[in-house]
């Protein structure tokens, strides 16, 4: 008898799980829409002061059924952004500028967070401060132009802050 509820529960919580990490995402971030594709969970990091680089992190979903393509990413904060990729080489973690820009292709999303794809911001103009909201324009091959504010977090933040506590709570909840 005791079992079988211990088993429902732990289905239950299984079922619940599997849910919030669907509707995560959407449910807690602005979504921006361009076309085709959403963009949410956008993000930066607080840089300290003098510090000349920035980071900045977002989720893109293509809804259609056409690939595009992140080509350009402008910001008023910085004299160039680029759009970096991570990459073990020889054992050290390194980073490089994507000459083709970035690939969404159709039904997938693409996840830009710290250790892979993000936004690099060079020859910053001013430190960028916890709180603030970031404008940067991004530059799709067929959507177009897409202005995001990234949601500026503390200087060690490795997540979007409404992400942060799920990322700490899903790997458990999952395993059931
Ligand atoms: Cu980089």
């Amino acid at each position: 008898m005791r079992k079988i509820a211990a088993r429902k529960i732990a289905a239950g919580l299984v079922a619940l799980s599997v849910f919030a990490s669907l509707i995560a995402a959407p449910a807690r971030a602005e979504e921006i829409k361009a076309g085709d594709l959403a963009i949410t969970q956008a993000w930066s990091r607080a840089t300290p002061n003098g510090a000349k680089i920035g980071s900045g992190y977002f989720t893109i979903e293509n809804k259609g059924t056409t690939p595009d393509r992140l080509v350009g990413v402008s910001a008023d904060v910085a004299g160039k952004v680029e759009v970096h990729e991570m990459a073990m080489k020889d054992g050290v973690m390194t980073m490089r500028p994507l000459p083709e820009g970035l690939a969404i292709d159709p039904g997938k999303t693409v996840k830009l967070a710290p250790g892979g794809y993000h936004l690099m911001m060079f020859d910053l103009k001013s430190p960028l401060k916890q709180g603030d909201a970031l404008p940067v324009t991004l530059e799709f091959e067929k959507a177009g132009k897409v202005k995001v504010s990234l949601d500026v977090q503390g200087i060690g933040a490795q997540g979007p802050a409404a992400a942060d506590g799920m990322q700490k709570k899903m790997p458990d909840g999952a395993k059931m």
